[in-house]
């Protein structure tokens, strides 16, 4: 066995090296041993002469800062029921040998503070494995271990994949008279079947935790390794995916408002990638868009650090090629929260629930980005893609126990990278209390379902009624919103109405099964007024104008979306709008396109003014204006209320004051898309200045041009 030297902050390092020992559960001890040795163990040292007892893994390679190893790809392989002891050796430099240790295990179960932890898998899926070491300071390892577990439902070791989605359209629901040469551009599998039936009646949503390593109480600090991964969607078949640490979605990061969130982001992926932090004011230099930061590279790490100042649901995702890494399964949630809250975490049972939808190709794997036949690549871009299976939490189709009377209060994202989320429950009316930047300023009560673009988070509340034992679907609707028809005759592209758009059928995402709650629940009512909203006071504000359209789709498959006419490949400098630290802004979000277009602004928030459509004049159609006045980061822009000409424009406000930590100086070297730079990142002072996107968040439209970016001096 080797041990390699790691050097960390300070004068502390210590040298490490960890063991895994099988010790099977009775029955399965051999078939696990069998299971290691031959398949599952790329990174096992002498892995042609394991033995239960001495099966060694090298987590560190020699490089000095400890750069983690493994696991790539997609680790240990065990079946549910097998039981793995870990045991981790270190010495401690200093001599003194106090050292502690500590493994998580993700929210699949308990963590364990011991050397040796034996540990019996019940839960089929994918679980890290973390490894904490403490020395007699309490200063921690800054590289834990971590090994990222799957943990099968079959007993054969090879077992036959079986196709789980159903790619063709559903039945036609309703026939329709115009000819239609592709009825279904995103083809939704048969709504009625149970589609996975191995995985109805898991009784649980959990979300993995990411590990503070750090002892300050107003620091968190977290590792995240990007990485190729397995997932088990559906019993016996196993997705290649992308996850962050070994799970979907990526671990759930919580802090607390004014907390300094530090992220050792390392990139294990076979391509470039970055983290944007959707939603967070935060410097500049740490967005993680292609403005603000070069790609990092694979193998490559970078450390985000940044303050969080607004208590809210964020999330994070790669801001390089997001159609497809997004897809791919790189997401995660970051929750702020404020000790203060106008709802105290005593009064509801909260939930984090994280929406997707992915399309699977039959034999499991995600369809990968753009591919297919020029109508379906055309289909793809013009409207997005929509996938045929729904995840809440990474799980299809699951259950939850819900008790009766309890108020829940759900934070809700939307992770997809195309579909609009309109959800609802029978019988039941939600109040929703927050959105996209933390609570509003007044509850909004009596609401049917919650509709979420790509990108926005709401916060609800409701209170369930009804018997122990009933069970409870929670039911996707779908949302006109400007799908279109393609088909390609003698080498013209033909581009319709979808009669699909908005008929859909429904699907129920997610049960909840109703049980007694320990004690009499009583329901909680938010107050009145929660949170103070300052409104931007927009007397003096300089105006800026931003169309939303694309080009002409091509037989070759491609198409070009635009901000003011150009995609953000053929953007340069000259091209972005100069904004000055202080400024006031309205800018109007003009929608030229027959489809919706989800607008979101990395860095910064907005608030709507107020809605029009115009006719191909510009005489206005109808004006209307939102319930409150809102701290949002992503907006829907709805289409074109006619032919082409007419227009539908949202007119937003934005505050580019300084502040929350944020200065003027411009730290990185920008320039916009054709000077990035790093920089020195981690010195000196941290601005807000330097290169802003804003994008549809119909991530195959991003991608195909509608992005935009600003220049903040
Ligand atoms: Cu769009």
């Amino acid at each position: 066995m080797k041990n390699y030297s790691l050097s960390i902050l300070g004068k502390t390092s210590f040298f490490l090296c960890l063991l895994v020992l099988v010790v099977g559960c009775s029955d399965d001890a051999r078939k696990s041993n069998a299971i290691l040795s031959e398949q599952s163990l790329p990174w096992v040292e002498s892995s042609s002469n394991l033995t239960p007892a001495s099966v060694a893994i090298n987590t560190f390679d020699s490089a000095p800062n400890g750069t983690i190893l493994s696991p790539v790809g997609a680790g240990v392989d065990l079946y549910r029921g097998q039981s793995l002891t870990f045991e981790a050796m270190a010495t401690d430099p200093d001599g003194d040998t106090n050292l502690s240790y500590s493994w998580s295990f993700g929210a699949y179960m308990p963590a364990v503070a011991a050397q040796t932890a034996t540990v019996k898998f019940d839960t089929v899926g994918v679980i890290a494995v973390q490894l904490n070491v403490r020395d007699s300071t309490g200063k921690l390892d800054p590289t834990p271990d971590t090994i990222v577990i799957n943990i099968l439902n079959e007993t054969d070791p090879n077992p036959v994949p079986t196709p789980i989605p159903d790619p063709n359209p559903g039945p036609n629901p309703a026939p329709t008279p115009e000819p239609n040469p592709n009825p279904n551009p995103n083809p939704e599998p048969n709504p009625n079947p149970d589609p996975n039936p191995g995985i109805v009646g898991t009784q649980e949503l959990p979300i993995t935790v990411a590990v503070d390593k750090n002892l300050s109480n107003d620091i968190v600090e977290v590792d995240l390794i990007a990485m190729e991964s397995k997932v088990e969607f559906s019993p016996g078949v196993f997705s290649n995916v992308y996850t962050y640490n070994g799970v979907i979605p990526g671990p759930l990061i919580k802090t607390k408002v004014g907390d300094t969130l530090i992220v050792n982001f390392t990139n294990n992926l076979p391509e470039p990638t970055t983290i944007h932090w959707h939603g967070l004011r935060l410097p500049a230099d740490m967005d993680g868009s292609t403005v603000a930061q070069n790609p990092i590279q694979p193998g490559e790490s970078f450390v985000y650090q940044f303050q969080v100042h607004d208590a809210a649901l964020f999330w994070y995702h790669p801001h390089v090629r997001s159609n497809a890494q997004v897809e791919k399964g790189l997401a995660g949630t970051l929750l702020v929260e404020n000790p203060d809250s106008a709802i105290p975490a005593a009064e509801v049972s909260q939930e984090i629930m994280i929406f997707d939808d992915i399309l699977l190709d039959p034999t499991g794997q995600v369809t990968e980005a753009f591919s297919g036949t020029p109508e379906e690549i055309l289909l793809e871009k013009i409207n997005g893609r929509e996938g045929n299976v729904f995840l809440v939490n990474g799980k299809v189709a699951p259950s939850i126990p819900v008790e009766i009377g309890k108020t829940q209060r759900w934070r809700i994202v939307n992770i997809a990278n195309t579909r609009f989320l309109r959800l609802s429950i029978p019988n039941v009316e939600f109040t929703r209390v927050g959105g996209d930047e933390g609570l509003l300023y007044t509850p909004e009560p009596n609401l049917k379902s919650i509709f979420l673009v790509p990108g926005q988070r709401a916060d609800v509340v409701f209170t369930p009624t009804g018997v122990a034992g009933d069970s409870i679907p929670v039911i996707w609707t779908d949302t006109s919103r400007g799908r279109h028809s393609i088909s390609i005759v003698n080498g013209e592209v033909i581009m319709g109405h979808d009669h699909f758009d908005g008929v859909q059928p429904e699907r129920e995402i997610l049960t909840l099964n109703l049980i007694d709650p320990p004690a009499l629940a009583t329901a909680f009512t938010p107050p009145w007024v929660m949170e103070p909203v300052t409104v931007i006071d927009t007397t003096n504000a300089k105006t800026a104008s931003f169309t939303f359209s694309h080009g002409m789709p091509m037989p070759n498959g491609m198409v070009d979306f635009y901000i003011n006419g150009k995609t953000f490949a053929e953007m340069t400098v000259d091209d972005a709008l100069d904004v000055q630290n202080g400024d006031i802004f309205i800018w109007d979000l003009v929608n030229m396109s027959g489809g919706d277009h989800p607008f979101h602004l990395h860095g910064f928030f907005f608030q709507v003014i107020e809605t029009i459509e115009t006719d191909v004049d510009g005489a206005v159609l109808r004006k209307y204006a939102p319930n409150q006045v809102e701290n949002l980061d992503t907006v829907n822009l709805p289409r074109r209320p006619g032919v082409m000409g007419t227009k539908t424009t949202v007119r937003i406000a934005i505050d580019f004051s300084p502040g929350l930590g944020r200065t003027v100086e411009d730290t990185v070297a920008f320039g916009g898309v054709s000077a990035i730079t790093n920089g020195d990142i981690l010195s000196g002072v941290r601005g807000q200045s330097g290169g802003w996107q804003f994008h549809c968040h119909i991530l195959e439209h991003a991608d195909t041009g509608m992005m935009s970016f600003f220049e903040l001096r």
